[in-house]
């Protein structure tokens, strides 16, 4: 019997590194593909998928595993020893996934994995396929590591201001946390320096970012390491609204109470509102968590704070009593996007995660950020003195961000008149990454190039 005509142009394998802000870009970078004629494939680990119940009507899931199938990353004794088992397992069930795959109708015609994961180009390569690595962080974060893998810029930063072309002077804490606090998470550092290992050997370098928002890092980049920029990778109801049912992203590894969330915030005056949100990971000190609560309450703005379970005990019960429900609104995790997209929010009090970072530009909002590690204090950095579309707040001797630090950038943003620049600043980068991802734009050319290549060379 003759084989049934392949109705897509090539199958992709994506493989993101499991955490929320590394599957959102990725499974969303698979819808973008599927709508323009791949058949897209997102392995997620065996925990995450047991755990989770993903959503897509166009892309297909799979599983790989990280080694630690009854826990996740909790289950893990150190950073180190997670690392290295998602490695080894990694390896080993990518492998035997592509080769289940190669024996059936549609087998894979590219690995996209996350360049926190370069050992998959191995695997790939074993098959003979072409390996996309899939940069998570933006450009700038990206070059400051391609520096420091590089032995360009000498560890500890001794000689300040750092100096990297392309770039704005930065100060030490403008520079990622690893590099910032020298001796940090050495696995993390480890993780992300390598992003840069192999990378040469990969047919392809992605990174969700858009062309205008970093043209003169990116052409930078470009000369001595060719990337091309696919991003914002937000869903296309956000952006361009091409791609059929594109509202969410569809896997969240917590549970949220999104109708919630919408309904409180209708019933808000428009720009009335602060979303607090700091990402999937954070976990900040109590006497933090209590700044905040105090810092907001002397603002007077409605709020609306995600706060996950973990950290749920951290804030003053006072706070929480002498809080109305018409004032201020909890939830354990919220439809983000949806949020940042209602009239109500008039600013995104933030811990500048590349995700929350972009999401924010894409739609409009201005941000105060406090960013806690990773590339957040990159990010803020470019947030504030280059996109200029929020503020940062500064901490004390001790670490912390005290209340009347946090009242007063909220209301600068909110109400002052650096607040009016910084809302028009959002709006313009909020039109160039639609323009980025419509019909034409640089991501979109980028993507149908990416598409066509891989269709031609299978
Ligand atoms: N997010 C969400 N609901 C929340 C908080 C976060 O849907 O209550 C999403 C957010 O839209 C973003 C991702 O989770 O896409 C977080 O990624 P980010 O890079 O901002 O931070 P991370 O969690 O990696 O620290
Ligand atoms: C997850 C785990 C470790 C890191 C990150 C995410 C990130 O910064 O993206 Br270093």
């Amino acid at each position: 019997m003759e084989k049934e005509k392949r109705s897509y142009g090539a199958h992709v394998l994506a493989l993101p590194y499991p955490s929320q802000g590394h599957i959102n870009p990725m499974l969303h970078f698979c819808k973008r593909l599927v709508s323009k004629g791949l058949k897209a494939t997102l392995a997620i680990t065996t925990f995450i998928s047991n755990t989770m119940d993903p959503k897509s009507d166009s892309v297909q899931f799979d599983t790989v595993s990280d080694g630690y199938d009854e826990g996740g990353f909790m289950q893990a004794e150190s950073i180190q020893a997670y690392l290295e088992r998602l490695e080894v397992s990694g390896s080993q069930t990518l492998a035997e996934l592509i080769k289940r795959y190669q024996s059936s109708d549609h087998p894979i015609d590219c690995v996209v994995y996350d360049a926190f994961s370069p050992w998959a180009l191995k695997v790939t390569k074993q098959f003979g396929l072409p390996g996309a690595t899939f940069f998570t962080q933006p450009c700038c974060v990206n070059y400051i590591y391609y520096y420091a893998y590089h032995g360009f810029l000498k560890l500890p930063v001794s000689s300040l201001p750092v100096s990297i072309p392309g770039m704005p002077l930065l100060e030490l804490p403008d520079m990622p946390s690893f590099i910032y606090v020298h001796g940090s998470y050495p696995a993390y550092f480890e993780l992300v320096l390598n992003q840069f290992l192999d990378v040469e050997k990969a047919d392809y370098v992605l990174v969700n970012t858009f062309y205008k928002l970093e043209d003169k890092v990116v052409d930078t980049m470009s000369k001595v390491s060719p990337l091309i920029t696919i991003g914002p990778t937000i869903p296309s109801f956000y952006l361009d609204k091409r791609v059929e049912n594109d509202y969410e992203y569809g896997l969240n590894l917590f549970h949220s109470d999104g109708s919630n969330c919408t309904h409180w915030l209708s019933t808000k005056p428009k720009g009335s509102v602060v979303y607090i949100s700091f990402g999937s990971m954070a976990n900040l000190v109590q006497e933090q968590m209590e700044e905040i609560a105090w810092g907001l309450k002397g603002s007077n703005y409605n709020f609306l704070w995600v706060v996950r379970d973990s950290e749920g005990e951290k804030i003053p019960e006072k706070f929480i009593d002498e809080t109305t429900s018409e004032k201020g609104l909890f939830v354990k995790w919220s439809p983000q996007l949806e949020v940042l997209s209602s009239e109500a929010v008039g600013c995104f009090f933030s811990h500048c995660g590349w995700n929350s970072a972009i999401e924010a530009l894409s739609l409009g909002v201005p941000m105060v950020v406090m960013p806690q590690w990773t590339d957040q204090t990159t990010n803020a950095k470019f947030v504030q003195d280059v996109w200029k579309v929020g503020v940062r707040v500064r901490v004390d001797e001790k670490g912390i961000v005290g209340r009347e630090e946090i009242e007063g950038h909220v209301r600068e943003v909110m109400e002052g008149e650096r607040g009016k620049e910084m809302k028009k600043n959002a709006m313009k980068w909020r039109d160039l990454a639609k323009e980025a991802v419509s019909e034409g734009g640089t991501s979109d050319l980028n993507i149908n190039e990416f598409v066509s290549k891989l269709i031609n060379s299978k």
